[in-house]
């Protein structure tokens, strides 16, 4: 086990929570062929984990340099742990990026981050629920206050990073088994999911990387032509409402508002 990932949105603290957890032992690049910083460092507490900042994303899609740095990292450098950095003031949007994550199959843990500012934002986040609805190892921190951060060293090192992948609307869900039926044989069976949902969302990308033949894109193209019609919407679309459905679900099982929480008292 050697080599971490931290992920996020932009603004979320990874940068403050890499300087944390590596000190000034840092080295400092470009991602090949782009000029987007590279940051690696060795974890303070661990001399052999080796852990990057990478590029701040919203988003696991093809189409700005940042997330093609942080996707591609991701799908062919395999680390084998993703820390997913979320701004916990934020947690709808931060949300978004876990579950793309988490459909990439990569070993994931969560890290809550801002937590010393997030009660003041009138909500209180149930934690214990939130992992479990999520499926996911998650640790409070806050990167600036530096708090609970040898909570986190210690889940880095211990990286029981398994979960469930999410699951979307059972109609979606028939359309992705399909597709992952049609390219069982040529894509690795842990990242079967991911290519499933990319070919469903139509990516140019991994089109191009998969090159299937023309039987296999026929049969593809009528899986995702019948799901459009059942759903009266394009795929991306159909994918984009999965994922914010099911994030709008977890939240109100496990956050609670508490300025209504004051509101009811009085
Ligand atoms: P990045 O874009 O994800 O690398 O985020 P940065 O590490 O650059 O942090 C963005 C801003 O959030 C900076 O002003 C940080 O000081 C601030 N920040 C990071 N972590 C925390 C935290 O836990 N609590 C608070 N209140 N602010 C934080
Ligand atoms: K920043
Ligand atoms: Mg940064």
């Amino acid at each position: 086990m050697g080599n971490v990932a931290l992920v996020g949105n932009p603004n979320s603290g990874k940068t403050t929570l890499f300087n944390l957890l590596t000190g000034s032992n840092q080295t400092i690049g470009n991602w090949p062929g782009v000029t987007v910083e590279k940051k690696s460092g060795k974890l303070k507490t661990n001399a052999s984990i080796i852990i990057q900042d990478l590029p701040g994303t919203y988003s696991l899609s093809p189409y700005s340099i940042e997330e093609r740095v942080t996707r591609n990292f991701i799908i062919s450098q395999q680390p084998d742990l993703v820390v997913d950095v979320v701004d916990s003031t934020n947690l709808e949007r931060n949300l978004y990026l876990t579950l793309q994550l988490m459909e990439t199959g990569t070993p994931l843990v969560l890290a809550l981050n801002m937590m010393d500012i997030a009660e003041k934002s009138g909500k209180k986040i149930n934690i214990g629920k939130l992992s479990y609805l999520l499926s996911l190892k998650i640790v409070w921190i806050s990167a600036l206050k530096k708090k609970n951060i040898q909570k986190l060293e210690k889940e880095i090192e211990s990286n029981q990073a398994e979960y469930t992948y999410p699951e979307y609307d059972e109609r979606l869900e028939s359309a992705l088994s399909m597709i992952q039926d049609t390219i069982r044989s040529i894509v690795p069976a842990d990242k079967l999911r991911w290519y499933a949902i990319k070919l469903f969302e139509c990516d140019e990308q991994i089109n191009e990387e998969l090159q299937l033949n023309e039987k296999k894109k026929k049969d593809i193209k009528a899986i995702i032509e019948t799901a459009e019609e059942i759903f009266g919407e394009n795929s991306d679309s159909i994918i984009v409402n999965a994922r914010y459905d099911f994030i709008s679900k977890i939240v109100e099982m496990s956050v609670i508002s508490t300025d209504d929480f004051q509101a009811s008292l009085s």
